[in-house]
């Protein structure tokens, strides 16, 4: 087993909003006035932006107006040239052995997630230990211990929860094992990985907020549910939060009930057909991701109602099936996180093992699509 432990002195102090863009700066990653304007970007994974640690708080920007009915350019937005990782070293990767961690199977995103991540380990070479929680932080850090025990090269993995880490990140780091975060955020202290690559969560979460607010400009009153994600996962606490950011304040935006679906399609469903018995006068589901949205059209259905007609629907990921029933009329708006992060991911562990330094936040960057463009966008589409 080849050991190549970095020796990576800081967390990349040196990554200012200025130098690099800052997550709340909306014009390093979206072309002025363009990018949400255009259709989204299809290869969201390929473009990347450094930002400082603190990169979870973002600001509304009320330039992100929602997509217009003519898709524009196909271009992905840029990331700033300077933070990005560097360039895959595939001499460094081949035979690298990288312990992987990986939250379960509960949705599309999930799948998709896992396929790009076992395939580029695959291209690079890497020895893959691969491992699923089921959703379960107690498994996933059974797994994390045993990769310490076996003394992999790097571990990584997308944490079920935000909370209660610290205790086996410390034991990684007394291994002196990096370890890198992929997707999902923890609340630890950033002096205990190496790096956090993923999506703005709270960006996705205003996104669809200032959407379904130009949507209902008309309307006097929206009374809407929320289908939340994973208690305790950072997608569901963001989506939530950025959501909040846009819609807490407009009085006519009425929440009657939110609760989690868990990001599966089932209780999304099932969820869904309790909020229907309970309210007659639903105009708007928001649906932390696809999944939950699909599972609640077929609610919806049952429910004799027509989805994206009778009740709106906004949800978050863009994975195919929920770009179908997009492109059908029955979701009204997704915003795109982009489960594509096997690229990313093994140009970080190349470069910790190379003892680079690296950024400390890799943000992916996406677009949002309504009807229209997911109808433009399905043929190509990846995932
Ligand atoms: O949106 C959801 C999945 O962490 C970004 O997890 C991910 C989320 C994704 O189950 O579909």
């Amino acid at each position: 087993m080849k050991r190549r432990l970095a020796v990576v002195a800081a967390v990349v102090a040196a990554l200012t909003a200025a130098a690099c863009g800052s997550n709340s700066d909306n014009s390093s990653t979206t072309p002025a006035g363009a990018g949400t304007t255009s259709a989204a970007a299809t290869s969201a994974a390929a473009t990347t932006e450094a930002a400082t640690s603190d990169a979870g708080s973002s600001e509304a920007s009320s330039s992100d107006a929602p997509a217009s009915d003519t898709a524009g350019s196909e271009t992905a937005p840029s990331g700033d040239a300077g933070g990005e990782l560097p360039p895959i070293n595939e001499a460094t990767l081949d035979g690298a052995v990288v312990g992987f961690a990986q939250v379960g199977s509960e949705s599309g995103w999930r799948a998709a997630n896992t396929d790009d991540i076992k395939a580029t380990a695959e291209k690079y070479k890497v020895d893959l230990q691969f491992t699923s929680a089921e959703g379960e932080q107690a498994k996933q850090i059974a797994s994390i211990k045993t990769f310490i025990t076996q003394g992999v090269d790097v571990i990584a993995f997308s944490p079920v929860v935000e909370t209660g880490w610290d205790a086996v990140l410390q034991e990684a780091k007394a291994a002196n094992i990096p370890v890198i975060l992929t997707d999902r955020a923890v609340d630890s202290d950033p002096s205990l990985y190496k790096t956090f690559i993923g999506s703005d969560f709270i960006k996705e979460g205003e996104k669809a907020g200032t959407w379904a607010k130009t949507e209902f400009a008309d309307a006097d009153e929206v009374n809407y549910v929320v289908l939340e994600g994973t208690t305790g996962s950072a997608p569901a606490n963001d989506r939530a939060e950025g959501w909040d950011n846009i819609l807490g304040s407009e009085t006519k935006f009425k929440k009657l009930a939110s609760q989690t679906g868990k990001f599966t399609r089932d209780d999304g469903k099932k969820v869904m057909e309790g909020f229907l018995a309970k309210y007659p006068n639903i105009d708007l589901l928001y649906a932390h991701n696809d999944d939950m949205g699909l599972g609640a059209i077929e609610a919806i259905e049952a429910a004799g109602k027509v989805p994206g007609k009778d009740i709106k629907i906004v949800t978050v990921d863009a994975v195919k099936a929920g770009m179908e029933a997009l492109a059908a009329g029955k979701i009204n708006y997704i915003v795109e996180c982009s489960p594509l992060l096997g690229e990313q991911l093994f140009q970080a562990v190349g470069a910790v093992l190379d003892g680079k330094e690296i950024p400390a936040r890799v943000i992916t960057i996406e677009g949002e699509f309504n009807q229209e463009q997911a109808k433009e966008a399905l043929p190509t589409r990846k995932y």
